[in-house]
């Protein structure tokens, strides 16, 4: 069998990085041929995307792909819910705004006065996160950004126009949206019109894993490279992730680990219950078209942020230098809610990480282990928290956890889940994101025949790590705790 190249770019949270996969004999071999800064400026005081920057990375990353062998197609995956606006002239009309800028703050409750929160989560399944891509979009009008706009272009979507020249909505990505339905699988009038989103702002959506073109002549003589394909695999990181699941057994648990916790399991059908809104779950379509019914819980964005803060002590601080320190620290002390609001926006995180414990009446950490400890803790029996929560709004029982994405390397929190969780938790692949880009970019180039037979591939080939459940009556107890501060905090 003749060997197929793709290549596999993901623009993370301080990453970006481009991989090449050779795939021949049903076995996948990744490359990593270029890591890059992915930082978000400040432009007129607004938290942008570094567009620019960005691109330039992404031709250098086409360019390092050809000389390390040539690929036969290509395919961007990003973050969910920011997008672009192109004026008529199909150029940018401004910087993207990231939707980690404080601009929605007030939106939602400014959009639930015209359609209530229910009637949004009915239409769209999504959990109501006011950085979704409609609050978003209210805040940009406000702005009058609307004004140049003549096309919108989910972030994945618009690096795939820079490289194709073609207009589309790829549906993973338009499922974070807060404005499709994942019934209809189309776009809901019933929100753009009372809101006044023009619907030929966006595009039609095509399922995940279409080919949307080829790269642009242009594009190829200023790179000197040849032609190949471009496709729109999951425009979305995290269910390029889901698509790499190393199983394909019946109600399994996922936890998509990074910079976020993509805690759900997939699901046949939506859920689009009043409860379901209220447990603050989300409805999003996987790139099978199944619908992953999850949970955004902040992830590793916690720790991220409080080495941030005592990078600014000591310098060489690792991760696992603060997980070992955690180890050694004293358990069940404290609990943080990972999701507050405080917990949003960047800044200083141990300090509010005090507040929080302050504010709660419970024992302040003080040093970094102490800190630590709380933060994977509180993470695991969120966890737990949104696995029960998924049980009784789906009637089913899962027993076993997989945990993808960076998240795999911290050791302890996967023991921690399954401690929390009381089932046995299956980590790996490391680089879920990029697996599920280039099995997902394979279907489409009919190389393999679906994502089933990609996730089967992809259980063969790479290292899983088990973890089985210690101390569970200690993690019952700690539940409880839990439990009860999680039920003030909701209460007040
Ligand atoms: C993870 C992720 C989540 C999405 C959040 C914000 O990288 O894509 O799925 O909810 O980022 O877009």
């Amino acid at each position: 069998q003749k060997k197929i190249h793709v290549l596999a770019i993901d623009l993370g949270a301080s990453n970006g990085r481009a991989f090449l996969g050779r795939f021949a004999d049903q076995k996948l071999e990744i490359e990593e041929i270029h890591r890059f800064e992915n930082r978000p400026l400040t432009v007129n005081e607004k938290l942008c995307w570094d567009f620019d920057s960005l691109w330039d990375e992404i031709k250098t990353s086409l360019k390092k792909a050809h000389v390390s062998g040539g690929f036969d197609s290509v395919a961007i995956d990003t973050w969910g819910v920011d997008y672009g606006f192109l004026d008529r002239e199909g150029k940018l009309s401004e910087m993207p705004v990231h939707y980690r800028d404080n601009r929605t703050d007030s939106i939602p409750e400014q959009v639930f006065r015209i359609i209530s929160d229910f009637d949004l989560y009915r239409l769209t399944g999504n959990q109501i996160l006011k950085i979704n891509t409609l609050f978003q979009l209210i805040a940009s009008k406000k702005e009058r950004q609307f004004e140049q706009a003549q096309t919108l272009l989910f972030m994945p979507d618009l690096f795939g126009f820079f490289l194709s020249g073609n207009l589309y909505s790829e549906r993973s990505i338009a499922s974070t949206s807060q404005m499709f339905n994942p019934v209809s699988l189309s776009w809901e009038n019933a929100i753009l019109t009372p809101l006044g989103i023009p619907r030929s702002l966006l595009q039609d959506v095509i399922p995940s894993g279409t080919i949307v073109g080829e790269l642009r002549q242009e594009l190829c003589r200023e790179l000197n490279i040849p032609q190949s394909k471009v496709i729109a695999a999951a425009g979305h990181d995290t269910q390029c992730a889901i698509a790499a699941l190393p199983s394909n057994a019946p109600d399994i648990a996922f936890l998509s680990c990074g910079t976020w916790s993509l805690f759900g399991t997939e699901l046949d059908s939506p859920v689009l219950t009043y409860e379901s809104m209220k447990d603050d779950m989300s409805n999003e379509l996987g790139a099978n078209g199944k619908i992953d019914y999850l949970k955004n819980i902040n992830g590793l964005w916690l720790i991220q942020e409080c080495r941030r803060e005592w990078r600014k002590e000591n310098s060489c601080l690792d991760y696992s230098e603060i997980e070992r320190m955690a180890n050694e620290s004293e358990p069940f002390r404290s609990f943080i809610d990972p999701d507050d609001d405080i917990f949003s926006s960047p800044g200083d995180f141990p300090q509010k990480i005090q507040a929080f414990c302050t504010e709660t009446g419970q024992t302040v950490p003080t040093d970094i282990g102490a800190i630590a400890r709380c933060i994977y803790e509180s993470l695991a029996l969120k966890y737990r928290y949104t696995l029960d929560q998924i049980q009784k709004n789906t009637g089913k029982k899962h027993t076993a956890l997989h945990i993808v994405g960076g998240g795999v390397q911290s050791r302890i929190l996967c023991q921690f889940a399954s401690d929390s969780l009381g089932i046995p938790v299956y980590a790996g692949p490391i680089e879920a994101t990029v697996f599920g880009n280039m099995m997902i970019q394979l279907t489409a180039l009919g190389a393999i025949q679906n994502i089933q037979s990609g996730r089967s591939i992809i259980a063969e080939s790479v290292q899983i790590q088990k973890y089985v459940p210690h101390e569970q009556g200690k993690w019952n107890a700690a539940y409880q705790q839990f439990l009860r501060m999680i039920n003030k905090e909701n209460a007040s």
